[in-house]
């Protein structure tokens, strides 16, 4: 008996060596310690044995029993400690590894110019409105004095949805917006997208952006509106930019002005980006005609105002010095790079 004891006890231990799972340890022990494992069924035959050799027996089959026991519990330990150190290597992330870097997008040049002008205004005092692109004919033209026969209305200039809907051509039916909800005094300015049916080439999208201004109050002049477009002159073109007011016309105001400034590039010299005269054409402006004033309700015996038109993708063209204004409105971004934070 002692030597098939030995013999299970043998292959108990050799077999374990080669386990590489927690399940086939299980399997092991019910195949060796379990209720019909290999050791219970040679003690059935305990009975068979002398008197003196029964506990002798008896005490080699609870010492391998322990022993057992005791290698099956280590297995396990062990086995679990190399999941773990498996797991751990799989999973180790390198934290000293450069991350991925993102694409740095870049600021607009139109939405430069916009920001900083917006900016000029507000610290002036001006606060920002909007209105829709999507206008009526009313607010577009109407209420701005336009003529009815005045070109700027017919279809081939101008984008309609319907004889009485359109995309505005300027953003001063923004201005009408405010007049109609607003008791003076009013300090307001508004930016946006434009449209008109022009051509397209180098200096005409049909799709531009502006900026337009309106003071209305109690014994505003056109000194008001001077000190006010030569301020902005010069915070966006430098201190010793100047301005010069040339007569103009325009249905919405009356007196009304053109302004230009000495050239951003030859300060009056006269070269190629201003056609040698020294001078660029910046915006237009004036005293809001009383007929405006009336119809969106302000009493222009008592109230006077000015307003002010201007581009914004030439003013971008002349800063940047970009010379098609397609480049503005083609998205490609090699054209966009050039414009860093
Ligand atoms: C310009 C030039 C002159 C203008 C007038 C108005 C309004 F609605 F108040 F009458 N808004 N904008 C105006 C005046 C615009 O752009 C060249």
């Amino acid at each position: 008996m002692k030597e098939k004891l030995l013999e299970i006890r043998g292959a108990f231990f050799s077999a374990l060596e080669e386990v590489l799972t927690p399940q086939e340890v299980e399997k092991l022990r019910i195949e060796y310690l379990g209720k019909s494992g290999a050791l219970r069924e040679i003690l059935k035959q305990m009975g068979s044995l002398s008197k003196e050799e029964r506990p002798r027996m008896g005490e080699l089959a609870n010492e391998m029993r322990d022993s057992m026991s005791q290698a099956i519990a280590d297995k396990l330990g062990e086995l679990e400690l190399r999941l773990l150190d498996r797991k751990v290597e799989e999973e180790k992330i390198d934290i000293t590894l450069p991350g991925e870097s993102q694409p740095m997008g870049r600021v607009h040049p139109t939405t430069k110019t916009i920001r900083e002008l917006i900016d000029v205004f507000i610290r002036m005092g001006f606060v920002l409105e909007e209105g829709p692109e999507v206008e009526s004919v009313y607010n577009n033209f109407d209420a701005l004095n336009s003529p009815k026969d005045h070109p700027s209305r017919g279809l081939s200039d101008t984008f309609y949805f319907d004889p009485s809907t359109l995309l505005r051509t300027h953003t001063s039916p923004v201005q009408i917006r405010t007049m109609k909800k607003m008791e003076p005094p009013i300090r307001m300015i508004s930016v946006g997208r434009c449209f008109r049916n022009d051509e397209i080439d180098a200096t005409h999208s049909p799709m531009f952006y502006q900026m337009e201004g309106l003071v209305v109050g109690e014994g505003i002049s056109m000194a008001d509106l001077k000190g006010t477009l030569e301020e902005f002159v010069r915070q966006l073109f430098g201190e010793d930019t100047k301005s010069v007011f040339r007569p103009h016309n325009f249905p919405f105001t009356e007196p009304s002005a053109e302004v230009d400034i000495t050239c951003f590039k030859c300060h009056g010299e006269g070269c190629r980006f201003c056609g040698g005269v020294g001078f660029i054409e910046i915006l237009g402006c004036g005293m809001v005609h009383p007929k405006v004033l009336e119809e969106c309700g302000i009493d222009s015996e008592k109230y006077t105002g000015f307003a002010f038109g201007m581009g914004l993708d030439r003013i971008t063209m002349m800063r940047y010095e970009i010379d098609d204004i397609r480049y503005l409105y083609d998205n490609d971004k090699r054209f966009l790079d050039q414009f860093r934070r």
